[in-house]
């Protein structure tokens, strides 16, 4: 099974969008396995978001993501990253299919709700940015007969 690290941006949380977005995964049939409040430090956004030190939108994502207080989750499943990744919907609002989280709830791309790791490695460096590995639970439940086959 597959781990992908999901966070609500400071705009998601103060819009009152966290139970929503985890009612869509929840309801998917994918596992909650670790989840958190917190504000991101300078340091601490920074060093998600290393591979856009370079973009000129650089300096205005470290200030939005480090505004407010975020959900930072990791959830578990078969093909997890991608399947969040869809149901994120694009970077850009504008260009997101209506029905994901991002063509439903936002309008600009520097206030798009939602990160969603973008690939397994990277899902792998995010969490361990975000979790030490006690805080992640594995447990079984009883409905996974019937969301797998
Ligand atoms: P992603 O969040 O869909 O993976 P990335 O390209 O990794 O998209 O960009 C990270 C975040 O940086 C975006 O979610 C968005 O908040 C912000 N961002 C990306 N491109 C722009 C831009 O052109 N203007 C402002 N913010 C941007
Ligand atoms: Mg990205």
């Amino acid at each position: 099974m597959e781990r992908t690290f999901l966070m609500v941006k400071p705009d998601g949380v103060q819009r009152g969008l966290v139970g929503e977005i985890i009612s869509r995964l929840e309801q998917r049939g994918y596992k909650l396995v670790g989840l958190k409040l917190l504000r991101l430090t300078p340091e601490q956004a920074e060093n998600h978001y290393a591979e856009h030190r370079d973009k000129p939108f650089f300096p205005g994502l470290i200030a939005y993501i480090t505004s407010g207080p975020v959900v930072a989750m990791v959830w578990e499943g078969k093909r997890v990253v991608t399947a969040v990744r869809e149901m994120m919907g694009a970077t850009d609002p504008q260009k997101a299919l209506p029905g994901t989280i991002r063509g439903t709830y936002a309008v600009d791309i520097g206030r798009n709700v939602v990160h969603g790791s973008d690939s397994l490695a990277t899902a792998e460096r995010e969490i361990a940015l975000f979790f030490s590995p006690e805080e992640l639970i594995s447990y079984e439940r009883a409905l996974d007969t019937w969301i797998y086959e």
